[in-house]
């Protein structure tokens, strides 16, 4: 490829030095509230997104000043678990330098909002003093790498977290650049500054790293809260006689598209073979950098691994990944997937702890004079020092807690109003939206903010037609990027414009399936009342234990045929 057809961010990765641009230089710029263009590219690749407040974009544009600049920092939380003393740090900052909350997200990670650029150096250094990074949470290489947080077993769980931590030490960028912007040079948690050998050099991924973003996943079966058809790469566990055999390999999949441009799609993964526990790594590193060489660098639209596998097929994947492994992927073995969401309440794993799962509703959590949930949460962590898991749905378990402190557990997520999940619809608690407004750049509608109200009046429609018991999950997102993977949801909202929404219906209750468009552009009164028609319908004619989505599948969308029969994924 000509490197005239190289897309733009590829020349401001190649001219970075590792990533460093003109970051410092722009921090230390106290005229704007901003850093310069390229460098908005690159702090990506250190977990941190420029971003204004759009609530405000008219007001300022009026008072001729500059857009009100803030910066989102994700923060990597490698399967989704941190401890008592993480989580009070994250409490403790996002007080001190953020909008007040904490952001659990679908991946499993923090998001910190409202970070003025004084204040990113120290929110990075509090956050590296509790042993977390916020590097490769964002950019054009591996993200934080998703596992299961809350399989029954507890020792196969142990293996499969500690194989997902193995795999995101192995694909954390190797540049000494983060240390040194924000560390001040201060050693990254667990990396080496004085190895000569290890410094600026990118084994991995190269001076322009990947193409594009990058996802993995690991699942424990029969949960699919991973959501593994839309990683671009995952590990399904494969169990037998309670001993974990290894893992079926999933690739290609990805949610994001444009409105109204068919060369982008959401895609499902395949699955791709079998191999054993202690072949994941070069597994995972040979899929990295076949994507790394051959993904296309010349439209980032067209960038994702989804595509290459597309564009050149299964075989050729198989015939490339067999070469640089030199062994062949097995058989994939037979494994079922029942559901994507978490399940709520008390749980107890084989080793005697118990684990309670509570429902927040779309990951945020902030006080305000509804409640004091972010301030509960610090007492509770505080007294019992729990092991805190984020769920793949925006969720958070209380972890690894001892029989004898179940009961002060229960008494204070009472007092604090914590204990949601066990008054909330079965249909709010399968919910999930994306950030959208006022934060994201992206947005084209309300998600996060409008999905409550949303919820409220679709519970009405359900309880109009006895479903209220009926579990059924919709995800909403303010653009069709995908941050809330709706297009693998029974019902799924995707922001067209203020207000409208693309609907889709069909998607099936274990995430093996995608939804089909069945509206366009619609506003709540039509969404509204279409789900009122199909909702009547479904409660009148549904087989027994039929979900909606399946039942969407063969009576709505089926019967428009609108559905290419190819779009459904099996893991084994
Ligand atoms: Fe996302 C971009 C938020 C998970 C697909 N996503 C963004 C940005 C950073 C907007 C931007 O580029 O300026 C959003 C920041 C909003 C804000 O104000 O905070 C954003 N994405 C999120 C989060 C926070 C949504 C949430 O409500 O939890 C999730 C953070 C995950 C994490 O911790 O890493 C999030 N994003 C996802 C997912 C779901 C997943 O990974 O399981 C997807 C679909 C899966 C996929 O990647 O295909 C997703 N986000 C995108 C895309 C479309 C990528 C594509 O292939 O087209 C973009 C836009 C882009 O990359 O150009 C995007
Ligand atoms: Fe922003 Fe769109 Fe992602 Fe929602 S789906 S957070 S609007 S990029």
């Amino acid at each position: 490829m000509s490197v005239a057809k190289l897309s733009p961010v590829v020349r401001i990765k190649a001219d970075s030095d590792f990533l460093r641009g003109t970051i410092v230089q722009g921090l230390a710029d106290d005229a704007t509230g901003a850093l310069a263009d390229d460098d908005t590219q690159l702090t990506k690749f250190h977990g941190i997104y420029q971003q204004d407040d759009r609530d405000l974009r008219l007001e300022r544009q009026q008072q001729r000043l500059e857009p009100a600049y803030q910066f989102m920092v994700r923060v990597r939380v490698p399967g989704g678990r941190c401890s008592a003393a993480q989580w009070l740090m994250m409490d403790d900052i996002v007080r001190r330098f953020g909008n007040g909350s904490i952001r659990l997200t679908t991946r499993q990670a923090f998001q910190l909002h409202g970070v003025i650029k004084p204040r990113l150096r120290p929110v990075l250094q509090h956050i590296n003093d509790e042993l977390m990074d916020t590097i490769a949470a964002c950019g054009d290489v591996n993200r934080n790498v998703m596992c299961s947080p809350l399989p029954e077993t507890s020792a196969v769980h142990r293996q499969v977290f500690a194989l997902a931590s193995e795999l995101s030490d192995a694909l954390t960028p190797a540049t000494r650049a983060y240390s040194q912007i924000w560390l001040d040079g201060r050693k990254l948690a667990d990396g080496d500054e004085t190895d000569e050998a290890h410094r600026d050099k990118e084994p991995i991924y190269g001076a322009t790293y990947l193409p594009r973003k990058f996802k993995i996943g690991f699942a424990i079966p029969p949960r699919n809260d991973v959501d593994v058809f839309s990683q671009d790469l995952a590990f399904v566990a494969v169990i037998e006689q309670g001993e974990l055999a290894g893992f079926n390999v999933t690739a290609g999949g990805g949610m994001g598209m444009t409105h109204g441009d068919p060369e982008t799609y959401p895609r499902l993964a395949d699955t791709i073979g079998f191999c054993r526990p202690e072949q994941v790594l070069a597994v995972a590193t040979a899929i990295v950098t076949i994507q790394r060489d051959f993904g296309d660098r010349s439209d980032r639209k067209h960038a994702r691994f989804k595509y290459t596998i597309a564009d050149r097929g299964l075989d050729w994947l198989s015939a490339e990944l067999q070469q640089r492994l030199g062994f062949a992927l097995a058989e994939a073995r037979p494994v079922t997937f029942t559901h994507t969401g978490d399940r709520f309440g008390w749980q107890q794993t084989d080793d005697g702890l118990w684990h309670l799962t509570l429902f927040v509703e779309n990951g945020r959590i902030a006080d305000s004079e509804a409640g004091q949930p972010l301030t509960g949460l610090r007492e509770i962590i505080r007294q019992i020092e729990p092991e805190l898991r984020l769920t793949p749905n925006q969720n958070l378990i209380l972890s690894e807690i001892p029989p004898e402190k179940k009961a002060a557990v229960d008494e204070l997520t009472g007092r604090y109003g914590l204990d949601r999940y066990r008054r909330a619809s079965p249909l709010r608690l399968n919910s999930m939206a994306c950030v959208g407004l006022p934060t994201c750049g992206l947005a084209m509608a309300e998600s996060e903010r409008y999905l409550p109200d949303f919820i409220d009046r679709l519970d009405g429609l359900m309880q109009q037609h006895r479903l209220e018991q009926q579990a059924v999950t919709l995800r909403m997102t303010g653009c069709p990027n995908g941050c809330a993977r709706p297009y693998i949801s029974e019902i799924g909202l995707v922001g067209k414009a203020p207000g409208r929404y693309n609907l889709y219906v069909g998607g099936s209750a274990g995430g093996q399936r995608l939804s089909q468009q069945v509206l366009d552009n619609a506003d709540e009164a039509e969404i509204l009342a279409t789900l009122n028609q199909w909702l009547a319908q479904y409660s009148a004619e549904k087989n027994p234990d039929e979900s909606f989505g399946d039942f969407a599948l063969r009576a709505i969308v089926l019967q428009k045929a609108v559905v290419p029969p190819e779009n459904e994924a099996d893991a084994s």
